[in-house]
């Protein structure tokens, strides 16, 4: 049967009806069926040694047009489709995403998944199967309110397997069920998500909103993601989560361990684990656990296999966001393991007086990330100028013990889903020009250097560049009811919001526009200024941040002065689908983050990748983007880290010194509180915000402020020089192949994992 025959099958089976005569929904359900029928054929990619990628968060987006690029059938059955009347990208539309992730480190997992398979390595992902992913966010009286968000179908990507374990807990005992979700790699074999879940869970807990009654564990122990680590309430179900997923985890992969015939003395010879920051940290004393009572290993022998296992990846040097448990809630939660965290406290007391590295400190706090550094083989960061800090200051006791355990593993993205699944037009031109090669050896893109005087290269990607920005204008007005002028200059910034990213600072440079808009002074070019972000819900000043955007938004919008000049758009529910359509149709491209804070960023990578240009400041993976492209095809500006973390160290950075100096900024700044804004606004988010930026501005906002206006200003300039702009565009795209997680997983590969 051709792949037609088998569609066609597949609704008269379903619905009695042929592929015509379905309607969108019936087809993504078959299209489902027929994309799993295609799996089965594929092999299980297996090996001798296998990574076990354990994570808290799996940010995998919507499966469909991924699978099928994968599967290699997009093309084909786009085609036939077409043939019978139906679109296969509203097909797509109809899939719900899986929002099983905050941000960058629930999307870098899912990359890494990608290109795990696609490498045809044998890896497989383990998670939790949250019923309702990340928040719905929607805006009531210009403010953020949240929603919950339940993804999961009867028919679904969703595998239910008939494995099961129990857990124990300190109160409770529960019964787990296993989900999978299959991984293709591109033309390669399959791999699997392995999720966790609980058969006894109970919907209906949730009451407004995403509250929900957090008492009884069996109904609500993976109903929710957390949504970010500013929400304080809750920590002790983030343990019973955090717990069961590992006690699940390390069940499953010393079963496969034994099913193979492994010698489990010899784990680290047949399977590496890689702890995605320290959320499933808790997988190494219990791996110590289950060997010593289960397993008949004494405790030397048991810690140093699961020692010799264990790999740490690191993800922010934000303090606030280093995980550490008070031992009384471990010893509530999981008393099984207080034993061995204290045995493994102790062994480090032995060796080390230093304390700043004890595992358990004076306030009998457990420092999550000290216990994966001791007992675990590999330390990594997430991009150069990350490691260095992580050497250099924040972790440099322990890169003093353990210099050898340290590495860097710039982040990567993958390009099926964020070249060839979101911007097929510039996956296809790229094909026609410089071949197929790019889309298994992303460095090939570089071929594209060749063609940076040739006129018809250049004019056809600003043609392509063109088109996405039609098609986001006219998906926008769909969604938001909002109409998009498409020639003017998108500059979009979309990422969580926080203060160290500095929406706040994008914010300020708005007004300041606005404001010479009104006195008369009007850019060349009209500006669209996009934003996507959700904000944890507890977090107060994340919140004012959405509130001043949506004031702004309303007051230049509905200026008939301003409004053809510029226009702002705060998207609702920002997610991996918007993504797709907001990053292809891109001119430039913020990464504003204060220097030394963003461990390394992924969405920088994403909007280079389709011919972005970058205005950024000196942090994470934008160092690395701009010494790819040089000087001249990115926009950098602002303080760098060393600078930054003086600042910190010296406690000297005043932010009304900055105020008080600068005309410019005091005028941006005072709007926030003026007659307009609280005519529009609320004034205990502005006034408050307007405070913390005047009192405190723990990141620096006003420090860079007027370079940014200035880089920013320039940037606009220079894109009245169409002609340099498309090279920038070209350079950009041909310097991207070094962001592919294919590179970064055959360097944790080559470096940590070992597999053969
Ligand atoms: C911690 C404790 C309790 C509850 C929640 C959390 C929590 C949840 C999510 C802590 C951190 C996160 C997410 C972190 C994150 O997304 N980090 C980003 O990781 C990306 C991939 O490496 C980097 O590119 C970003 O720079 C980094 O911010």
């Amino acid at each position: 049967m051709n792949l037609e025959q088998q569609l066609q099958a597949i609704t008269q089976k379903n619905y009695g009806k042929d592929v015509r005569g379905c309607d969108d929904k019936e087809l993504y359900y078959s299209i489902l069926n027929l994309s799993k029928e295609l799996i089965g054929q594929k092999p299980v990619i297996s090996g001798d040694k296998k990574v076990y990628y354990i994570s808290a968060e799996f940010l995998i987006g919507k499966l469909l047009s991924n699978n099928l690029i994968n599967l290699g059938v997009y093309d084909e059955l786009d085609e036939l489709l077409k043939a019978n009347g139906k679109s296969l990208s509203k097909i797509e539309e109809i899939e719900p995403e899986p929002s099983l992730g905050n941000g960058g480190l629930g999307r870098l997992a899912a990359c890494f998944l990608d290109s795990i398979a696609t490498l045809g390595l044998p890896g497989d992902g383990i998670g939790l199967n949250y019923h309702f992913g990340l928040f719905k966010q929607v805006f009531k009286d210009k403010l953020q309110c949240a929603e919950k968000n339940d993804w999961i179908e009867a028919q679904s990507w969703l595998n239910k397997t008939d494995v099961s374990f129990k857990v124990k807990f300190g109160d409770r005992t529960v019964t787990s069920r296993l989900f999978d979700i299959d991984v293709i790699g591109y033309e390669q074999g399959v791999n699997k998500l392995h999720l966790f879940d609980i058969e006894t869970i109970d919907e209906s807990l949730v009451k407004k909103g995403i509250d929900f009654d957090k008492e009884e564990i069996e109904k609500n122990l993976t109903l929710f993601l957390y949504p970010d680590d500013s929400d304080e309430a809750g920590n002790l179900l983030r343990i019973y989560q955090q717990y069961f997923m590992v006690s699940n985890g390390a069940q499953l992969i010393l079963q496969e361990m034994k099913a193979n015939g492994h010698d489990l003395h010899r784990l680290y010879d047949h399977a590496a684990i890689q702890i995605n920051d320290t959320h499933p940290t808790m997988v190494i004393p219990e791996l110590i656990r289950i060997l010593t009572e289960e397993e008949g290993f004494s405790m030397d022998e048991a810690i140093d296999v699961v020692s010799r296992t264990c790999a740490y990846t690191n993800h922010t040097i934000l303090a606030e966001a280093l995980e550490k448990w008070p031992l009384k809630y471990l010893e509530k939660v999981v008393p099984a393991l207080v034993p061995i965290i204290k045995e493994l406290d102790k062994r480090v007391a032995k060796k080390y007086k230093d304390k700043t590295v004890q595992i358990i400190d004076k306030d009998d706090r457990v420092h999550m990330a000290h216990i994966d550094i001791h007992y675990g083989y590999s330390v990594n960061g997430v991009a150069a100028i990350h490691t260095e800090i992580l050497k250099d200051s924040e972790l440099n006791n322990f890169y003093k013990i353990y210099p050898e355990k340290f590495n860097n593993k710039t982040n990567g993205i993958t390009f099926r889903r964020w070249l060839l699944s979101c911007n097929r037009e510039l996956a296809a031109f790229l094909s026609k020009t410089i071949g197929d090669g790019f889309k298994k050896d992303a460095a090939q893109l570089e071929k594209l250097l060749e063609h940076k005087d040739d006129q018809a290269v250049l004019d056809t990607i600003a043609a392509i560049k063109k088109n996405k920005k039609q098609e986001l204008v006219d998906y926008v007005k769909e969604a938001e009811g909002v109409e998009l002028n498409p020639n003017s200059i998108f500059d979009i910034q979309v990422k969580r919001l926080h203060e160290y990213k500095r929406q706040q600072m994008n914010a300020l440079y708005i007004i300041h526009k606005y404001l010479e808009i009104k006195a008369g002074k009007k850019p060349t070019t009209p500006l669209t200024f996009i934003f996507g972000a959700k904000a944890a819900p507890a977090y107060v000043i994340a919140q004012d941040i959405i509130h001043l955007l949506l004031v702004m938004q309303e007051i230049i919008n509905k200026d008939p002065e301003v409004s053809p000049y510029m226009h702002l758009l705060m998207v609702e529910n920002y997610n991996v689908s918007y993504a797709e359509k907001l990053i292809p149709a891109c001119d430039i491209s913020e990464q504003i983050s204060l220097a030394s804070k963003e461990a390394s960023g992924t969405g920088n990578m994403k909007f280079m990748l389709n011919g972005a240009v970058t205005l950024g400041t000196s942090d994470g993976a934008n160092v690395e983007i701009h010494e790819l492209v040089g000087d001249d095809n990115i926009y950098i500006f602002g303080e760098k880290s060393e600078q930054i973390i003086e600042h910190y160290e010296k406690a000297d950075y005043v932010s009304k010194d900055y105020y008080k100096k600068s005309k410019v900024i005091k005028e941006a700044v005072d709007f926030i509180v003026s007659k307009e804004a609280l005519k529009v606004g609320h004034k205990e988010n502005l006034e408050r915000l307007y405070k913390e930026l005047l009192e405190k501005d723990w990141f620096m906002t006003l420090l860079d402020l007027e370079d940014y206006i200035a880089t920013k200003d320039k940037m606009f300039k220079d894109y009245e020089d169409s002609q340099k702009w498309k090279k920038m565009m070209l350079v950009n795209i041909a310097k991207a192949g070094f962001f592919s997680s294919d590179r970064t997983i055959e360097e944790y590969n080559r470096d940590i994992w070992k597999l053969r």
